[in-house]
């Protein structure tokens, strides 16, 4: 300590509730007794909690303070008052160092651009680089934020960039989403992907971003990346590269010339693997990017623009609970500002649950293109809702009434067979992700994507009114609530999740929300469906029009099936202490009594205990007794609730093994599903014991050598477990039944469902998701079953003899053709290896119809 110094500040990055202070400012506190400085004043702070970035202001804040004693940076804290105001950010770096910030729609490959570009900068020229990279929480469609920083001294700035020489915003619609022109230096540039020029600019750029680029003399360039990416052939979501490149030129870091050189030999290094025509696609892109660049004249009147504010729009619909989250809590973090939430706001979501149904409130419009449906041919099947990843497309059945009460433009033909119903395909185009996936299955080419321009997103208020009018038990019923075409009809309370766009996990939990969602609780381990499911800071699931959804909760990679379990025996619990109290009361009241027979016939099974306790509470209702009361108080305990257990394939079949195995021994009522995408998919795709042979995964990029594990075997071992495989493309009833076999079935129940993810690296892309499920079981590389200890013949095999190569399954996916790429004669081996398993597997399960027959005797 210097002897000079007049004031100690301790920060500790760490927070010791019940604590007098946090540990390292205990450890200077002792250090410093009775020594010279035992009368130095000591502050002490906390930081950088919840990943908080830590900036230069805020020090200086810190160094500032001499009020506090205790004191909290990066928050503000309304409640205990401990925060630190920082002021406006400072810029600390030494002179010459020029910071970048790119702003990118998630899996748009600004992230792998910019590693790219600061890769070049680094390798070829004299500079200190640095780079680091922040993330909203979704899968993709989100917000990613790349900063850059490169200079010719060692750069020591470790916090992000929040006064930046460049910024790049790579998606249109993020000018009215994010302040991002307000962090330029004073005549920094602006790079803006775009369409527009001219007066169309003008009208599209908020009031606020072109009063700050006027007042601060900002360089202002766009480009058209969607243009170009068409014309380069890399397609309209390809941007990076034409932005990398245009960011070159404009920085000019490197000669333009040079540059170019580099990012050409990086795009062949990246993907001289995939063929010379994606090598050449990517310089073709590179060479436009460079050269679109447009310089835009800014106005003088722009000076006098006004703050139109952020494009978010206030929750003005839905219950008091979900409008205060959205506009004080979700709204702010969207716009990543998060860090400007009062303390008072946050400390009523003390107990960690947050309202259901609030990423509906997102609309966040990024698609570049939605489907639009023609009703002329549609034959009403069903399966553009059915696959969705992002229930985005919906059928609905109305009255006459409601059609004649919907706004402009809505369309609709008769319902089949039920011409006093009329249907409509409802498509929500700020939500859509535009996968394709929904065009791709329609049987009659009915719905073709079109890009989304402002009257497709205007069509927004044809979906809104669509889903206001309540689902039709009639049609339900007619077309069966368990069937690929009358579940459609039924309300998804699984909507709008941030998986990626054709994501394969995402269709099948959608659909067990539209058999089960309204009694239905969800303990889901760590993994893509435990962030597509709550996507922080809003959430997927979401309720009926009475109110009623999944109860959702995720734990620990390690214990989920435990968790589940123990949700489970909660409810148990609780039912079978209403329960008794029941009995006391049905003694004693003979309403209740029939009401109370009713419910304890039906008392397993959660379809029709719904109903049965709904009537019984009503019964109990009028009876005054302490018992009765009790009852009523705990009512939404009463009823059967069909309990699900949601993970990954690195949960089920590793880390989570010992719990999913134990939880089905147990012999209780509980449905596990496994979305199967052979890899920790979450993490970047990292192999799992269920990547078959030959697959090149993380810790396998030599191809996994050795067998999947058949967790599905092992399950039905135990010979009381429900046991099925499935994929939905490849059989949509197949499918339904399994979900509808097991969750009827008294007892454990596990399905595992082929799940197709980025990760596969399918070379027609994920908007054949399902064509890509249906080839794996053509192929018999998955195959499709049901075990159900319940019938007497308990093996069902549901799928047939490979009608498709097997290789040829392999040859459609990068995750195993990279193998030949870099060992032909490793690929050969394994591939032939997989197969050849492939097929003793398919004749094991044929063995074990027979097996399981109980008709056939021992
Ligand atoms: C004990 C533990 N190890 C590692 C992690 C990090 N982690 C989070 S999700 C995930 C992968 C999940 O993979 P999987 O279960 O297959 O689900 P998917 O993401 O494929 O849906 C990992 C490794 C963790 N959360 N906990
Ligand atoms: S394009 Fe994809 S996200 Fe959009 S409605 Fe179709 S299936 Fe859903
Ligand atoms: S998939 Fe096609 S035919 Fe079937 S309901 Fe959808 S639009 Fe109509
Ligand atoms: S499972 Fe794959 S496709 Fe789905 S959200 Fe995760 S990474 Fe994306």
């Amino acid at each position: 300590i210097p002897k000079t110094a007049k004031q100690i500040i301790v920060l500790d990055r760490t927070k010791e509730p019940g604590s007098i202070a946090e540990p390292l400012a205990l450890d200077v506190m002792a250090a410093v007794r009775g020594t010279e400085f035992k009368d130095t004043p000591i502050t002490r702070g906390r930081y950088g909690l919840g990943s908080k970035d830590t900036t230069p202001a805020e020090i200086v804040a810190a160094f500032n303070n001499t009020e506090k004693e205790e004191f909290t940076l990066s928050i503000f804290d309304d409640v205990t008052n401990l925060s630190l105001d920082s002021g406006d950010a400072l810029v600390t770096t030494p002179e010459g160092t020029v910071c970048c910030k790119f702003w990118g729609l998630g899996a748009d490959g600004t992230v792998g651009a910019n590693k790219n570009s600061i890769k070049i900068i680094g390798d070829n020229t004299d500079k200190y680089v640095q780079a680091y990279f922040d993330y909203d929480s979704k899968k993709s469609g989100g917000i990613t934020m790349s900063h850059l920083r490169f200079g010719d001294k060692p750069i020591k700035s470790t916090y992000l960039i929040h006064k930046a020489n460049f910024v790049a915003c790579h998606n249109a619609a993020y000018v009215k989403k994010y302040h991002m022109v307000e962090e330029l230096v004073d005549g920094g540039t602006f790079l803006l992907n775009c369409p527009w020029s001219g007066e169309e600019l003008d009208k599209h750029l908020p009031g606020q971003v072109k009063k700050y680029i006027a007042d601060h003399n900002i360089n202002f360039y766009t480009i058209d990346g969607v243009k170009l990416g068409i014309e380069s052939g890399m397609g309209p979501t390809r941007i990076n590269t034409i932005l990398q490149s245009a960011f070159f030129k404009l920085t000019g870091i490197i000669p333009e010339a040079e540059a170019i050189e580099h990012m050409k030999a990086a795009a062949k290094k990246s993907y001289g693997m995939k063929g010379d025509d994606i090598v050449q696609m990517n310089w073709k892109a590179i060479d436009l990017g460079a050269n679109a660049v447009v310089k835009v004249d800014v106005p003088d009147s722009w000076k006098n623009c006004v703050d139109e504010g952020l494009d978010y729009p206030a929750a003005t619909h839905g219950t008091k609970e979900q409008q205060d989250f959205v506009n004080d809590v979700q709204i702010k973090v969207s716009a990543q500002e998060g860090n400007t939430i009062p303390v008072s706001v946050v400390a009523r979501y003390m107990d960690g649950s947050t309202p259901s149904g609030t990423a509906a409130y997102e609309k966040r419009g990024v698609s570049v293109s939605v489907p639009v449906w023609t009703p002329d041919k549609c034959v009403e099947c069903g399966l553009c809702s059915y696959v969705c990843p992002h229930a985005a497309i919906r059928t609905v059945a109305l009255t006459e009434a409601e059609v004649a009460a919907a706004p402009e433009g809505f369309k609709s033909k008769d319902v089949t067979g039920m011409p006093e119903y009329k249907f409509n395909i409802a498509i929500s185009t700020m939500d859509c992700l535009g996968c394709g996936s929904c065009t791709n299955v329609c049987p009659t080419k009915s719905i073709e994507m079109k890009p989304l321009d402002d009257a497709l997103k205007a069509e927004q208020n044809l979906f809104d009114y669509a889903i206001s009018v309540p689902d039709k038990e009639e049609v339900i019923a007619k077309f069966g609530a368990a069937s690929v075409k009358g579940s459609q009809f039924r309300q998804p309370l699984l909507e709008f999740s941030g998986a990626c766009a054709g994501c394969g996990e995402t269709p099948y939990a959608k659909l067990i929300t539209q058999l089960f969602g309204d009694r239905m609780y969800i303990s889901n381990a760590t993994g893509c469906s435990s962030i597509w499911g709550n996507s922080s800071p809003s959430t997927p699931y979401t309720v009926n029009k009475a109110g009623k959804g999944p109860a959702w909760d995720n734990s620990l990679f390690e214990d989920n099936a435990e968790f589940g379990f123990g949700m489970y025996l909660a409810q148990k619990t609780l039912r079978e202490s209403l329960s008794a109290k029941v009995k006391a009361v049905a003694e004693t009241n003979a309403e209740v009594k029939a009401a109370a027979d009713k419910f304890f016939e039906t008392y397993d099974d959660t379809m029709t205990n719904t109903e049965a306790a709904d009537a019984l509470v009503a019964a109990l209702e009028k009876v005054d007794s302490a018992d009765a009361k009790a009852v009523v108080k705990e009512k939404d305990f009463l009823a059967k609730k069909s309990q699900w257990i949601f993970g990954g394939d690195g949960w089920a079949y590793d880390i989570g093994f010992g719990g999913v195995d134990h939880v089905l021994a147990s012999g209780e009522d509980v449905n596990i599903f496994v979305f199967n995408t052979e890899v920790y998919s979450n993490t970047g795709g990292q192999s799992s014991k269920a990547t078959p042979t030959g697959a090149v995964a993380q810790f396998a990029a030599g191809g996994k050598e050795i067998k999947q594990k058949d967790l599905a075997g092992i399950a039905m071992s135990y010979g009381y477990v429900y046991v099925a495989q499935v994929s939905m493309g490849a059989n949509y009833n197949q499918l339904i039944k399994a979900i509808k076999e097991a969750e009827s079935y008294h007892g454990p129940s596990l399905i595992i469902a082929y799940a197709p993810c980025i990760n596969h690296r399918i070379r027609v892309g994920m908007s054949k998701a399902m064509a890509e499920e249906k080839k794996a079981v053509d192929a018999g590389y998955w195959n499709l079953f049901r075990f159900n200890p319940a019938e007497e013949k308990k093996f069902t095999l549901d799928s047939k003899a490979a009608t498709v190569p097997y290789q040829e399954f392999l040859a459609g996916e990068a995750r195993y053709t990279a193998l030949q790429k870099v060992n032909k004669d490793k690929a050969d081996k394994l591939f032939a290896m997989a197969e050849e398993n492939s097929k003793k597997r398919f004749a094991h399960l044929q063995g074990l119809v027979d097996l399981y027959d109980g008709t056939k005797g021992e």
